[in-house]
């Protein structure tokens, strides 16, 4: 039971490495990029900037909106450089 937690964990792990974009923007450790946060990485971002991210319109940004804007050109890759 131990080792399959620690297998998934290390797994989850290489996933955030991989597309570290929420990790490095969510200072406060929710688990998602709010404006503010987003706002700290990229100066330019408007509300209506980060409304287009937000899908979901539920006022944050998950792991996965960040994904698809980085796939998407709507955001640089914050792995990038
Ligand atoms: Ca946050
Ligand atoms: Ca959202």
């Amino acid at each position: 039971m131990k080792t399959v937690l620690i297998a998934t964990t290390a797994v989850f792990a290489m996933g955030i490495a991989a597309n570290a974009a929420v990790a490095d923007m969510d200072t406060d450790g929710d688990g998602v990029v709010s404006f503010t946060e987003m706002l700290a990485v990229f100066p330019t971002l408007t509300e209506d900037g980060f409304a287009a991210v937000d899908t979901n319109g539920d006022g944050v940004v998950d792991e996965t909106e960040m994904t698809a804007a980085e796939e998407g050109g709507l955001i640089p890759s914050a792995s990038d450089g």
